[in-house]
């Protein structure tokens, strides 16, 4: 079932971009990020309910992607994390692909395989968690059944 709500773009002018050039061609353009590729994950609001579109790096393994709330290695989460531990379920786009999906917080050993996983799809993740000053949060969506 397709998220409800009305999409409000990123206050962000280069994720604005991102995400309309991405969307507007169909998944042929604006996949990367620094050459790497980079996936799109429509959430909900926490308080407006409206729909969000935020670019995130592409990790993929098995079918199942990480969701890493790096934020460019800021000290405070992004304001999506909150809203995916509010309301899980989201669309991930992939390219030309998209998946109803539902994300959850992974933490331990579990963390550990996906955070590996995602500093070999982008390095630059390892840079931002020593800059953090947080642990950086990672969520795993898997397709809903
Ligand atoms: N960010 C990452 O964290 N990890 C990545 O791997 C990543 C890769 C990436 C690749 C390409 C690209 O273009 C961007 C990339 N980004 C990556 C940046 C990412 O897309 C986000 O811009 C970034 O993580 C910041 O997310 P944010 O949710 O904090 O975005 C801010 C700018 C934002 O949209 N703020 C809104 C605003 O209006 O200020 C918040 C909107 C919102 O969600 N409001 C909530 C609501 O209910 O609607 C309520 C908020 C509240 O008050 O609780």
């Amino acid at each position: 079932m397709p998220l409800d709500g009305v999409y409000e773009p990123s206050p962000s002018q280069w994720v604005r971009d991102q995400v309309e050039l991405y969307e507007s061609s169909g998944g042929t353009r604006g996949t990367t990020m620094r050459g790497l590729p980079v996936v799109l994950v429509t959430s909900v609001g926490a308080k407006s309910g409206k729909l969000r579109k935020t670019p995130l790096m592409r990790v993929e393994h098995e079918g199942a992607y990480a969701l890493v709330a790096s934020n460019g290695g800021s000290a405070k989460h992004p304001v999506w994390y909150h809203n995916l531990v509010a309301s899980p379920r989201i669309v991930l786009r992939d390219a030309t692909r998209q998946w109803d999906m539902r994300a959850g917080l992974v933490t331990g050993g579990e963390r550990r395989e996906w955070w590996d996983r995602a500093v070999r799809a982008f390095p630059d993740y390892a840079d931002y968690q020593l800059k953090a000053e947080r642990e950086i949060p990672l969520f795993v969506a898997e397709p809903i059944t």
